[in-house]
């Protein structure tokens, strides 16, 4: 794995109803990550939090079923910016946010180095919404469907070309929560998914084995979009949407053990803490953790 981290703080809480997500970056330091991962001998930048504009007035204005369009794309185009200038300088970019609306801009500015870059998307929910098929106007359920160049101009245009990813190259693992339009668009473009069925079936170690067999060979690069609400909210009660019946510390340290071992992994994020919801910072906490693992702390 690339040793030169470059971390970017994205502040956002606008694609969602509930306010103090945007406080994830900083309870997500606040719970030792620097610290962590310097231990495994990695080299840190933080380069801060990135500007994320306030919404004019503090009404519930939805344009087009797209609540905070305008603001939103605006802060997904000043990260994607960051995010492909860390790229570009040869640096692992590790996002933290945030709501998962900014795997957008996250996208945005990765994709763009790769042919086919490879998406995992380890979350309860799919993402995969559209203003129509939303049943919230919450962008946050959209980024996956933008990214795939679905959804309003606005936001597939973020960072100057569409699509940033292919259907065939993304994996989705904890699915439990998926709307009825997502679905279609799941059977429609062929996107591979490991929903908890198939978790408690197969167990973590054959989903883990085959996604890195699936993406191993027709991608070029793989980002880790790691939504903390995959997790049950047991133990990980810091999320604004939390759904029961989630994957556990467990099987998540192993999936992240499995793939530091693939070595495929070359940006990630981790998103939706949300410390105002948490129980003193277990959430940031277990994500730090997640981290740690990701980036190759073993037992022995
Ligand atoms: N699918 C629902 C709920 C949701 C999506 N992402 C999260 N919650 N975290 C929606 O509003 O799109
Ligand atoms: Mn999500
Ligand atoms: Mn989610």
């Amino acid at each position: 794995m690339n040793k030169q981290l470059s971390v970017i703080g994205v502040p956002m809480d606008l694609g969602q109803m509930r306010r103090g997500v945007d406080m994830g970056p900083s309870a997500i330091r606040y719970a030792g990550m620097v610290e962590r991962l310097e231990q495994l001998k990695y080299n840190i930048e933080d380069l801060g939090d990135i500007e994320i504009p306030r919404p004019k007035q503090n009404t519930d204005e939805k344009e087009d079923n797209l609540r905070n369009l305008n603001e939103i794309a605006e802060g997904s185009r000043r990260l994607a910016k960051a995010v492909d200038e860390v790229v570009e300088n040869k640096r692992f970019p590790l996002v933290l946010g945030g709501d998962h609306s900014i795997a957008m801009g996250t996208l945005a500015g990765v994709a763009k180095h790769y042919e086919n870059l490879g998406v995992i998307w380890y979350d309860a929910h799919g993402d995969l919404n559209t203003a129509d098929s939303s049943p919230s106007g919450n962008i946050h359920g959209m980024p996956l469907a933008v990214s795939l160049g679905i959804g309003h101009e606005k936001l597939t245009s973020i960072h100057d070309y569409e699509p940033k990813i292919k259907p065939e190259n993304i994996v989705i693992i904890g699915a439990r929560s998926l709307d009825e339009g997502e679905r279609v668009l799941i059977e429609e473009k062929g996107i591979k998914v490991y929903t908890m069925h198939e978790v408690d079936r197969m167990g973590m170690t054959q989903v883990m084995e085959e996604t890195v067999d699936y993406l191993k060979d027709r991608t070029d690069g793989v980002h880790l979009s790691l939504d903390l609400d995959g997790l049950d909210p047991n133990e990980a009660p810091g999320v604004g949407t939390p759904v029961m019946g989630g994957l556990s510390y467990r099987e998540s340290h192993l999936a992240m053990e499995m793939l530091h071992q693939s070595g495929m992994i070359t940006s990630a994020e981790f998103v939706e803490v949300n410390p105002i919801l948490d129980e003193k910072n277990k959430t940031a906490s277990v994500a730090v953790g997640l981290m740690g693992s990701l980036f190759g702390e073993s037992l022995k």
